[in-house]
């Protein structure tokens, strides 16, 4: 058996700097040195002091001119900065729901989409009193996507996810009058409040801020995330590979990047065809190899164990490697970069989405009307580029590690089932795991997410964290890039157990789990929200007493904002290791990081010393295991 050694984030940057030697010597720009070209950052918009949403300005505020044109101060600026942020994300995360029910729509016993896991569809129409017996699946599925498109604009009422919570959970969210409505409305009523001349009371927006963020977590992003489950199976544990090393020397390299699984799960399918491999063999490639970067490879790994060839900054890495085919996308957190830089190779850089079109691309559209043939076309135009690769310029850096991914809400509870069989009262709850907190055994977890951003060294957040949290007997949640930063430093190979404090080492072999447990994409957070829902019904603690916090070390996206919102609004503190850029206002930076306490019974913890980031999140949770008693 292999000695087992974690990955560094020297042996990545390394790996970096060998793949940066090639661009250099083709011309090819990086983003370490756009980074170089912006810095430093313009100090009004890092602080949300400036004020663009109307053309008297734009408006900066300083000692000097304390209010913008129309009179808003620097605490209603930086709110309405924040609220416009927020809904940038939820809309996002909401229309990567919507085309998943729409994908949804589409399914048939035959065609290219089909309903895998009808016992999940089955138990999500009930759940929404939708009458099940005697009914064809497919018919149940096509009435529940227009029942779940539905939720996007229906004039009255909640969200129908909402009931997942807790009712003390959904009491507070009613009490606050920050329960969402329609998914699409929140997102309305954001960019309403923050138009010239609407609100500017910091309470307000952050209120908003709140309800916008919760539409998309007890809402859009949990849509995508149930349907995609029905569609293409709920993820169970299963191996796979991470980091550049994964991609294939000798084969066809096609790798996928951006969020939505309707496109990869048939890149997936259709690089399996046997005309698809009789074609590469025909170039002189051995097979067809499918990587993923940033959640669209979250997606693949855990539901098909395609490997992951890195997270959000190393997707121009992979381009660099020379050997790259083909990197296909569909939506968010692609780099438009990707377009200049593949022309310095022969790679093809593909989009597909109406919604992410860019320059120097080949734009093959898809649709999950016509999937099977778009992907086919996809799959071929990049094996006939292997032809192309210059060899000269081809370096994989030989290093990946090997991960066990997967682990869905129905994952977690499946595998405690497994270790505590003969109790029959707690077979499909997450009880054994609370009486493992209830012990402390394991301390508590920390539900760990969210990007890569070149204002901390990449990975090195993500991964100092989970080493130090490990060692505390903490378990880690993950997700997104995250999730990735941990596969590719080996945290997700279960001989990282040995990393762990005692108690958790112990729970690590009982289960048979790696201690980092990768729960999925960005949307897939809301398996983290139902995760802590059970928590607290199977063990009679509220959300906001569980000792359990999020983290988003290295975060950069607006979708990240609107989840770290519905995370605090859910009751659970959230620590940051980017500031959220609301500094210039005390007011608003104040609510954050202290006065929503009163609403929610959470808040954010801003901490950029990484360090000191985990000291205050153990504290936190030793606190709340004080509060309780245990
Ligand atoms: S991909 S939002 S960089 S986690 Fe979901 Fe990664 Fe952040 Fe995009």
């Amino acid at each position: 058996m292999d000695t087992f050694k974690l990955t560094t984030v020297e042996e990545n940057e390394a790996a970096t700097a060998r793949l940066l030697e090639t661009g250099a010597l083709v011309g090819a720009d990086s983003w370490q040195q756009r980074v170089k070209n912006q810095t430093p950052h313009c100090k009004f918009g890092e602080e949300g002091a400036c004020c663009r949403i109307c053309s008297m300005g734009p408006c900066r505020i300083t000692p000097k001119a304390p209010r913008g044109i129309c009179g808003c101060d620097v605490h209603g600026i930086s709110g309405r900065n924040f609220l416009r942020f927020t809904a940038g994300g939820s809309a996002t995360h909401s229309d990567h729901g919507r085309e998943i029910c729409h994908t949804l729509h589409t399914v048939k016993p035959d065609g290219d989409y089909q309903v895998k896991d009808p016992e999940k569809l089955i138990r999500i129409a009930k759940e929404w009193g939708v009458e099940t017996e005697g009914k064809d699946i497919y018919d149940l599925a096509h009435e529940v996507s227009e029942l779940a498109l539905l939720e996007y604009g229906k004039p009255f009422g909640v969200q129908r996810w909402l009931s997942r919570a807790p009712k003390k959970t959904q009491e507070i969210w009613h009490r606050e009058g920050i329960e969402p409505r329609a998914i699409d409305r929140e997102v309305s009523t954001a960019m309403h409040m923050t138009h010239m001349g609407c609100s500017s009371l910091p309470e307000a927006l952050i209120r908003q801020a709140l309800r916008c963020g919760l539409s998309d977590g007890w809402g859009g992003s949990m849509c995508g995330t149930e349907f995609s489950d029905v569609m293409f199976g709920t993820p169970m544990p299963i191996d796979t590979e991470a980091n550049l090393g994964v991609m294939e020397k000798d084969m066809v390299n096609i790798i996928v990047h951006g969020h939505d699984p309707s496109l990869s799960e048939m890149i997936v399918k259709y690089a399996e065809d046997p005309e698809m491999l009789a074609l590469a063999k025909s170039v002189g490639a051995k097979g067809i190899n499918i990587a993923g970067v940033c959640c669209t490879s979250n997606e693949v790994a855990m539901r098909h164990g395609i490997p992951m060839a890195g997270n959000f900054l190393q997707q121009e890495n992979v381009v660099l490697t020379g050997a790259c085919e083909a990197i296909v996308v569909d939506v968010q957190c692609i780099f438009p970069a990707l377009g200049p830089l593949s022309k310095c190779f022969h790679t093809k850089f593909i989009t597909t989405s109406d919604i992410a079109r860019m320059p120097d691309s080949d734009f093959i559209h898809f649709d999950c009307e016509n999937a099977g043939e778009n992907a086919k076309q996809i799959v071929k135009t990049a094996v006939e580029n292997f032809v192309n690769r210059k060899q000269d310029l081809v370096h994989i850096p030989d290093i990946k590690q090997k991960a066990t991914v997967g682990y869905s809400f129905e994952a977690i509870v499946k595998t405690l089932d497994t270790v505590t069989n003969s109790f029959v009262d707690v077979v499909g709850t997450t009880k054994p795991l609370v009486e493992c907190v209830r012990s402390g055994v394991v301390r508590g977890a920390v539900a760990m997410v969210g990007c890569n951003n070149p204002k901390v060294r990449p990975d090195s957040a993500h991964v100092e964290l989970m080493k130090k949290l490990l060692k505390e007997d903490i378990i880690l949640v993950v997700s997104g890039c995250s999730a990735q930063a941990a596969a590719k430093a080996g945290l997700m190979d279960k001989r990282a157990k040995d990393l762990c404090g005692d108690g958790l080492k112990r729970v690590c072999e009982l289960a048979d789990i790696p201690p980092v447990l990768h729960m999925g994409s960005c949307v897939d957070i809301s398996r983290m929200m139902i995760l802590v829902a059970e928590l607290a019904k199977d063990s009679g603690w509220d959300i906001t007493q569980l000792p359990v916090v999020g983290c988003a070390p290295e975060w950069m996206s607006e979708k990240a904002v609107s989840i770290g919102n519905y995370v605090v609004a859910t009751g659970i503190d959230t620590f940051l290791g980017v500031h959220p850029m609301v500094k210039a206002s005390n007011v608003v930076d104040g609510l954050l990081q202290g006065g929503i306490r009163d609403w929610v019974g959470a808040n954010y913890h801003v901490q950029l010393d990484i360090d000191k980031l985990g000291d205050e999140m153990i504290e936190a949770i030793e606190a709340k295991r004080d509060a309780l008693g245990i």
